[in-house]
């Protein structure tokens, strides 16, 4: 497998006619002939489809956009001299013989001379890019945020099994995930290019060719969807309505998450409940990988290890700590395992050319995989999942080698639909309907409950049926930092529920390395500790008292947050922003376009961690106390530090020393974040009552505060609510508006503000839905991170 490799823009046959049709424009030359359409999809959307005469099978597998984008409105083109125009609501598109022009929203785009091409079925977009100055999005990457001048390809592969240097490196290029979507920047203007064909392609920002950007696609017909800006934040929305948003999940899944494979029976699962407590650490779900299994057979518990798997999850779920089984697709093949015969009898698996059950080799030997692009398939394997769901008192699923991994067999043999569909055309979508079947198995299982699923390998759209984490890292600080803008743009490509393994899968972490790692992912929108089952144990008490109070502080402040985590996930699931952000999302400053070492959560806090350390950083000691130095960019106005308790002034760079048990984490002037003020007992946390930590100094504070039951899925049908909350200066005394409204009964919280104001603000105003009430401000004491701050509440 070669990774890295495109096809050589002289090799592509370029067409030099064009002729208009009723509803295509037709390019053609001596060795190509393609046909262009347009189709509005939504607000802001356009549909570009490039049909190669070449391609033998035209089909459009993909089923990245929803089904309800996918007919959209045809725009019917129009000669003006010698350009074939595409004039829609969202946008214009030129085309002469050799050239490609749009424009949206003011971002206009232009393919160079011989930038329209075929070579056989591959497809050839290749773009100037001399008025772009930024690149994001791209899928699960890793290197940097800003892709200007890198290149991707897209195709999934069990990156470590394939390329084992890669988890000492931080610049290789293979991942899990293929979503080829490329956001442009120029200047202050975004414009979105999504191609959608699921099949293997190249996206080359001017890396082999500065200043042009190259789109190939490998074999089958291509969908290049257009996402009108003007600003980030738009193109992302509109990514997301035509790809999908996350579903609510269930709150327990925004807490702590402590796994690693090894975990290996029942005795060992209740002595961590057992650590966790008397390390005062919440957890809120302890994993199971594969050595649950009775020979790595699907759907099986090893009796010896864990005698009643449902009475422990039972008795962890009583404490507040769910629990999640490791799925992987592979199916060992042995007659009379009775999921393998069903299977068989149902026809659920992939199969070679000639119509073979195709073979690979995994984790139980010589093993079959079901072919989830078929109904009668994910039914079946729905009914084998939910079954063990409920069997066992699982909570979650957690999908993996569903790349897929096929051991020494390679996966190219392997056909979809009893044979008859080529391998590439789901490569890359394998994952994506594993997951889609596997949340029917959850729906299946718990009728009113929310699923949570996580997989290693998706596609765009992925992101309706699952959660992602970005695989096997390595425990060093290369991986680390690499961590920041892998699930930035893995956000901004529309999979905002998304997080590393915490200290790094691969080889031994250390005490400093572990702690950085927690502070830099506790806010993450996936926050999971999870190693590999050769290197030293990484849970938080493994490396004594020190690094646990560091992390405790960590873990701690995730659930101090998770209300403010969960309205993030809520403002996703209803307009598509991203959980976690690059600056440059609220920011589009230049200073900000390549800024990858801080982020924001939501549009309110400021992330800022400490990424280096074991003497690497800039190091310096403090009255005994060893410090990591590193600069925080602060965007305009104030910026409360939520690490030592004062407030800083923005628009610049600072340097911020911080010890071990420090993160630098700032809160924005006109923020309100709501914090959980209750005892911190794992997943078993009352929400009905809640603090409002209002900053305001200068400017006043708004938030929309969704009301909804925090666990069923009622709120898809609308039944949620919306509490309106504003905070206004008025001389000594804080305004403070809460009104409440939509279809939920109001007053189920009960909302309590704490103030980070101005020295001289001395009263409260409350106003609840209509009842007011004034009341003077007195001094007290919050937690955040390892500190205890002076407050006014
Ligand atoms: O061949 O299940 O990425 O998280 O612990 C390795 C064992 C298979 C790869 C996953 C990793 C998991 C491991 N799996």
């Amino acid at each position: 497998m070669f990774f890295g490799q495109k096809i050589h823009p002289l090799n592509f046959d370029g067409p030099d006619r064009l002729t208009i049709g009723t509803d295509a424009v037709e390019l053609s030359g001596a060795n190509v002939r393609l046909w262009v359409r347009c189709t509005e999809i939504a607000d802001g959307c356009l549909r570009l489809r490039f049909e190669n005469e070449r391609v033998t099978d035209g089909r459009q597998h993909s089923d990245a956009v929803l089904p309800e984008h996918r007919p959209g409105r045809s725009v019917v083109p129009q000669m003006e001299r010698d350009t074939a125009v595409f004039a829609a609501t969202a946008g214009r598109v030129e085309l002469d013989a050799t050239r490609l022009r749009l424009e949206l929203a003011g971002f206009s785009l232009a393919t160079v001379t011989g930038g329209i091409g075929g070579c056989g079925e591959a497809l050839l977009l290749n773009f100037d890019l001399s008025a772009v100055d930024g690149c994001y999005g791209f899928g699960e990457r890793t290197k940097h945020l800003n892709k200007l001048g890198d290149s991707a390809e897209y195709l999934t592969v069990d990156v470590v099994a394939v390329f084992r240097h890669t988890y000492a490196r931080d610049d290789y290029d293979p991942t899990y995930v293929a979503i080829p979507l490329a956001i442009l920047k120029s200047g202050e203007r975004f414009l979105g290019l999504f191609f959608d064909n699921p099949g293997r392609a190249v996206m080359d920002a001017g890396k082999s060719r500065p200043g042009e950007f190259w789109y190939q696609s490998l074999g089958g017909n291509t969908d290049l969807y257009l996402l009108a800006g003007p600003t980030l934040a738009e193109v992302v929305r509109r990514h997301a309505a035509l790809t999908g948003r996350a579903p609510l999940p269930p709150l327990w899944a925004l807490g702590y998450h402590q796994c690693r494979w090894s975990y290996r029976n029942a005795t060992e699962l209740r002595e961590l409940a057992a650590q966790f407590a008397a390390a005062d650490l919440p957890v809120s779900a302890l994993w199971y990988d594969i050595d649950y299994m009775d020979g790595f057979r699907l759907f099986t518990w090893n009796r010896a290890e864990f005698p009643d798997p449902a009475a422990l999850n039972r008795e962890l779920k009583a404490a507040g700590i769910h629990t999640v089984t490791i799925v992987d697709p592979g199916i060992k093949r042995e007659p009379g395992y009775a999921v393998y015969d069903s299977g068989q009898a149902r026809e659920a698996f992939c199969r070679t050319a000639s119509g073979r059950e195709y073979v690979g080799k995994v984790w139980p030997g010589d093993t079959v995989f079901p072919d989830f692009t078929l109904k009668t398939t994910r039914d079946w394997w729905a009914g084998w999942l939910a079954e063990f769901l409920r069997d066992s008192a699982l909570d979650g699923v957690w999908l993996d080698m569903n790349d897929p991994a096929t051991g020494y067999s390679r996966t190219e043999e392997m056909r979809f639909d009893h044979g008859a569909v080529p391998h590439d055309r789901y490569h890359n979508q394998y994952a994506h309907f594993m997951a889609l079947a596997s949340r029917r198995a959850c729906e299946q299982a718990d009728p009113n409950g929310r699923p949570f699923l996580l997989t290693r390998s998706a596609c765009a759209g992925t992101q309706r049926h699952s959660a992602v984490w970005t695989g096997d890292n390595a425990s060093n600080w290369r991986h680390l930092r690499m961590s920041l803008p892998c699930s930035l743009n893995l956000g901004l490509s529309g999979v905002a529920f998304n997080g590393p393994d915490v200290g790094g899968f691969m080889d031994d972490v250390r005490a400093e390395l572990l702690v950085r790692w927690h502070q830099a992912g506790c806010l993450f929108p996936f926050y999971r500790n999870h190693s590999a089952h050769f290197t030293r144990r990484q849970e938080p008490w493994q490396f004594g008292p020190a690094p646990l109070a560091a992390i405790r502080g960590a873990i701690r402040t995730r659930y101090r947050l998770l209300p403010y985590l969960y309205q993030c996930f809520f403002a996703h699931w209803l307009a598509g922003d991203p959980i976690i952000r690059p600056l440059l999302y609220h920011y589009p400053g230049p200073e900000f376009s390549d800024l990858d070492d801080q982020y924001l959560v939501g549009d309110a806090l400021l992330v800022a961690p400490i990424l280096h350390g074991e003497g690497q950083g800039l190091e310096s000691i403090r009255h005994g106390v060893t410090a990591q130095e590193r600069p925080v960019v602060l965007p305009p106005g104030w910026w409360f530090d939520l690490n030592r308790g004062e407030w800083l002034e923005g628009g610049r760079s600072l340097p911020y020393a911080a010890a071990l048990d420090e993160l630098p984490l700032f809160a924005r002037d006109g923020a309100a974040l709501p914090y959980y003020p209750g005892p911190l007992k794992n997943s078993l946390m009352d929400l009905s009552a809640i603090e409002l930590h209002l900053f305001c100094r200068e400017q006043p504070a708004r938030f929309d505060y969704f009301l909804d039951d925090w666990e069923t899925r009622r709120h898809e049908s609308g039944a949620y609510g919306v509490a309106r909350i504003t905070a206004e200066i008025e001389g000594g005394r804080l305004r403070v508006v809460i009104a409440e409204s939509g279809d939920y009964p109001t007053d189920t919280v009960r909302f309590s503000p704490v103030v980070y104001g101005h020295p001289e603000l001395r009263e409260l105003e409350l106003t609840i839905n209509g009842r007011a009430a004034i009341q003077p401000l007195r001094a007290g004491q919050r937690d955040w991170l390892c500190r205890t701050l002076d407050v006014q509440a």
